[in-house]
């Protein structure tokens, strides 16, 4: 956990709403065809480059097994009335593919560059899989070498985006502080560097440039069939970008998957030698990147997860509900998601001394099924 620090100082101390990743990568690697799984929408996936002229915005759920559970326990036996299930959400957007030159403007060019600009985190779809009949800009299948174009680019996008704010404020001496950082994020970009790496930023100084290199990365590779059982060759991937966060899928099979009814879907990926689909996997290297972890909250109405920060404190969740809940906080009635189901219901896990009062300095834990007293 300590190696992902860095990216703790970046995000803001109380995240609301949907975690927002930028699908990005070269033209023709799967992030249509991938968005469209994870959406089952219809954008358009096509056998050439640039299909994908407006961005595209999808809100998919994060696959939470829990939810259906606590929904079991809180359903009403009588009249068989279950709580609506909320899960949290991911906001991915799909945008036109990036190519070498970007940042000049080249391609799409810098346009697209600011639909991304305001994203949470970076996913880079590369290549990994071979098909002759489908275009690779620069002639072969390369994943490295792809994701050293992507990260030149987002370099040079940012140095841009440095430079212009130096430009701005280097005569002015109210900010003498901000253009040291600048100077210092310039050097580090002028190297090749991207921030992230950086452990000298002052990240919250530079938060309203919206960096690229800045924010966490997620790699997607995008294998062809075979490769979604093959170890080493995942293994050997996963190396290439470690220690951001990887994931292994194959968009076109993923793109089967999401046409499918449930069962039928879980039977292929187990013909398939696979535990999770590649999308619901990608939605939880999502939460890790960013640091980002859930609580539940459950009644007879509703069962929902919720998104906050790791290392968040009880009033700052009850915040991710409702700002009122943080400034009124009391106290959260607390008991892990294991003990209310193993207790059967909340009344019996408060029986059985499994339900915690923790005031406001309780650091929030994953498992966490949360109560907030506060007042208004
Ligand atoms: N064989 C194979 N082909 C794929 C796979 N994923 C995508 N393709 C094909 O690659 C082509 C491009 O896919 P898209 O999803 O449109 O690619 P993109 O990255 O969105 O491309 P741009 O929007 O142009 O940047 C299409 O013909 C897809 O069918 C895969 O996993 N295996
Ligand atoms: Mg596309």
């Amino acid at each position: 956990m300590g190696k992902h620090a860095v990216i703790a100082i970046f995000l803001p101390k109380r995240y609301s709403g949907s975690m927002k990743i930028a699908i990005v990568g070269l033209p023709n690697v799967g992030k249509s065809t991938l968005f469209n799984a994870l959406t089952r929408s219809q954008v358009l996936a096509a056998n050439y480059p640039f299909a994908t002229i407006e961005p595209n915005v999808g809100i998919v759920p994060v696959p939470d097994a829990r939810l259906a559970k606590l929904a079991a326990l809180y359903t009403d036996p009588g009249s068989g009335r279950a709580p609506k299930i909320v899960p949290a959400t991911v906001t991915f957007v799909d945008v036109a593919g990036l190519v070498r030159g970007a940042s000049e403007g080249q391609g799409l060019g810098n346009q697209f560059l600011a639909h991304i600009r305001e994203c949470d985190a970076v996913c880079q779809v590369v290549r990994a899989f071979d098909d002759d009949n489908v275009t690779h800009v620069d002639d072969r299948v390369n994943p490295l070498a792809d994701i050293q174009t992507i990260n030149t680019e987002l370099i040079l996008a940012d140095l841009q985006a440095v430079d212009r704010r130096l430009a701005k404020v280097r005569k002015d001496a109210a900010q003498r502080r901000l253009v040291a950082e600048l100077e210092k994020a310039r050097a580090a970009l002028d190297a090749g560097e991207l921030l992230g790496s950086r452990r000298d930023l002052d990240t919250e100084m530079l938060r309203e440039l919206q960096l690229f290199t800045l924010k966490p990365f997620v790699f997607a590779f995008n294998v062809s069939e075979a490769g979604l059982s093959d170890a080493p060759r995942r293994a050997e991937l996963a190396a290439l970008v470690s220690p951001a966060p990887s994931v292994v899928v194959c968009a076109k099979v993923e793109a089967s998957l999401s046409e499918l009814p449930p069962d039928e879907a879980s039977e292929l990926l187990r013909e398939l030698g696979q535990e999770e689909s590649g999308l619901d996997a990608l939605a939880r290297a999502g939460q890790q990147a960013l640091r980002l972890q859930s609580f539940l909250t459950a009644g007879p109405k509703e069962v929902r997860a919720w998104t906050i920060p790791i290392g968040a404190t009880a009033p700052q969740a009850a915040g991710a509900i409702h700002t009122d809940f943080e400034r009124g906080f009391i106290r959260a009635e607390v008991v892990g998601y294991g003990d209310l189901l193993a207790a059967g219901s909340l009344a019996a896990a408060r029986a059985g001394g499994k339900v915690r009062s923790e005031g406001r300095d309780y650091v929030m834990r994953p498992d966490d099924v949360v109560e907030f007293r506060f007042n208004v």
